[in-house]
């Protein structure tokens, strides 16, 4: 083998290198969207806040897909971005932090190198923050923290980060400190650089970044006496008592860096932004399906981690958003669908930032390419030039909740089916077809009932097919195979249990509750009923 490398593969590593690519997670309304445009704002990619999501009445970039959002004031799917910072390309999915939606945020999660875990200052660590952690602890995704929405009253940062500690068993590893308490923030100090303070000024409603000074100690003493001291000192007994910072442990998942700020009013966004760009890793080696790993020099491979289809009223066309792993895509570039092994071409690639997209004609591993109506193309797919490559399946949750869709107006049934298979594919919900209902009236399963919110309004708005949903009582699904689906099939017609197909082909027995499946189960026990992958893991 030579030493000598190639330029192209000089050239793939420098650019995968100056790569970071990474998510907002947390609870519901800890503030990532938030903070997504306030990073995006910092780095000069957008000029005010609310390109983005178009929240709280700011001129947004508007889109039916978004009209939901803004109404219920949440992330209903994941946004991704690219701009510059540093000289780095930066990738940030901003994601859904509702439980019913945590299908889309455990999928993104499959498509990053680092995630900023969000917490609330006054709430702590809630219950969907401590789950998402888990996957990343479990995906080996390391985690910065950013403790947010310090510009109100809130708990102690001790306090916080102890239950950091005590509940996600990760040893946080303060690297900005906050200069007063929540509802009092004064500015911010760094562990590194103790003899100055971060002062910062609000603009209001943080249409434009705070404005930022730097106070000596000599100067923070005297103009802010008791609070700066004391924020010394908390500082240090933290630091003192821990490892302190070490960028091995933090990509092996042992400790989590920690920032305080208000991304509201954009105060502590740039150090998180500096923080990503010098903390979060870049690309690497990604493990393959069945063992080994695709290094990021070898040739093209991608992760379809998300399909979006009318994100822009301008163009009702499908987007299937596409990690780089490895190598350089080329628009217009032959790729192969593992699934299939067959070919597609590239013709029509773009680069997202929000629901605004510009043509790409070149990526670099971990960026996020938009692959437009590539019809074939499935969430969890591996795309590939020269040797194969096959990504490990991603995650299909256990849905339980069930409902019969059906069109309001019969007249408009072609509608209807290009709704429902649209959003099939999407993976807004699942979609089944009963056997006792046909395929006239499929069947809905939903992680969670806002699933079915975002179905009614995409089929009224976007297919133009208002429909119905009758909810049914199921909430449990087993897998089977065709043994258990001729065992089903002759079970009495209770409401108790039923077959289904879902559109991959998997058969689904549903039974209303555990009592029904036990039964079944006691009377046929070699037949075939296995678990999906519960929500609650
Ligand atoms: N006071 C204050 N409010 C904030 C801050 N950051 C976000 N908020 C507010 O918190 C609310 C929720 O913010 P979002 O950014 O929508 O939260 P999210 O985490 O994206 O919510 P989901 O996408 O629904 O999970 C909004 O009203 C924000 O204005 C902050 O730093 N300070
Ligand atoms: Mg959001």
């Amino acid at each position: 083998m030579s030493n000598e490398l190639s330029a192209t593969t000089i050239q793939v590593l420098d650019e995968a290198g100056r790569r970071r690519t990474f998510a907002v997670i947390s609870h519901p309304d800890a503030g990532k969207s938030t903070l997504t445009e306030a990073l995006a704002l910092h780095a000069h990619a957008i000029t005010s806040a609310g390109a983005v999501h178009g929240k709280g009445g700011r001129r947004g970039v508007t889109s039916d897909w978004m009209e939901l959002e803004r109404d219920r004031g949440i992330s209903v799917t994941s946004a991704a971005l690219q701009f510059d910072h540093r000289g780095h390309v930066m990738n940030l999915v901003d994601t859904p932090g509702h439980a019913d939606f945590s299908e889309d945020t455990y999928r993104v999660l499959a498509a990053v190198d680092c995630a900023i875990m969000l917490v609330d200052a006054a709430k702590g660590l809630e219950e969907q923050t401590r789950k998402l952690f888990a996957v990343c602890r479990h995906r080996g995704v390391p985690v910065i923290t950013f403790i947010n929405k310090w510009d109100r009253r809130g708990r102690e940062a001790l306090a916080l980060l102890d239950d950091i500690e005590t509940h996600l068993g990760i040893t946080p590893v303060p690297v900005v400190w906050p200069v007063g308490d929540a509802g009092n923030l004064r500015g911010l100090v760094q562990a590194e650089n103790t003899g100055q303070m971060l002062r910062f000024t609000k603009v209001p409603a943080g249409t434009h970044a705070a404005i930022e000074e730097t106070l000596t100690a000599e100067q923070a003493v005297e103009e802010e006496g008791e609070t700066w001291e004391n924020a010394l000192m908390e500082l240090e007994l933290v630091l003192s008592s821990g490892p302190g910072y070490d960028q091995e442990a933090f990509e092996a998942g042992k400790i989590s860096p920690v920032f305080f700020g208000a991304a509201l009013t954009n105060i502590g966004v740039k150090l998180l932004l500096d923080a990503v760009v010098d903390l979060a890793p870049a690309p690497g080696p990604r493990p393959l399906a069945n063992g080994g790993a695709r290094a990021v020099e070898s040739e093209f491979s991608g992760l379809v981690f998300k399909i979006q289809a009318n994100m822009d009223p301008a163009h009702r066309d499908r987007i299937a958003f596409v990690r780089v792993c490895s190598g350089v895509f080329e628009r217009g570039m032959n790729v192969t669908r593992a699934a299939s092994g067959r070919s597609l071409t590239t013709k029509y690639a773009h680069t997202v930032f929000g629901a605004e997209r510009t043509v790409v004609d070149t990526a670099y591993p971990g960026d996020v390419v938009g692959l437009i109506n590539a019809a074939a193309l499935r969430v969890g797919d591996t795309l590939y030039t020269g040797k194969k490559a096959e990504f490990p399946p991603l995650p299909a949750f256990a849905p339980e909740f069930f409902a019969v869709a059906r069109p309001k107006d019969i007249s408009r049934s072609k509608q209807f089916r290009k709704g429902v298979s649209q959003l099939d594919e999407e993976g807004v919900v699942q979609v089944l077809v009963s056997d006792r209902r046909g395929d006239q009236a499929p069947v809905m399963a939903a992680v969670g009932p806002m699933q079915f919110d975002v179905v009614l309004h995409r089929m009224e708005h976007e297919f133009s097919s208002p429909i119905t949903l009758d909810h049914l009582s199921y909430r449990l699904a087993r897998v089977t195979d065709a043994a258990g689906a001729a065992e089903l099939s002759k079970a009495r017609l209770t409401d108790g249990e039923v077959l289904t197909r879902r559109s991959d082909d998997v058969l689904l027995a549903l039974f209303a509750d555990k009592w029904h499946l036990n039964a079944f189960q006691r009377a046929k026990p070699d037949i075939k009923l296995e678990p999906l992958i519960a929500t609650a893991e």
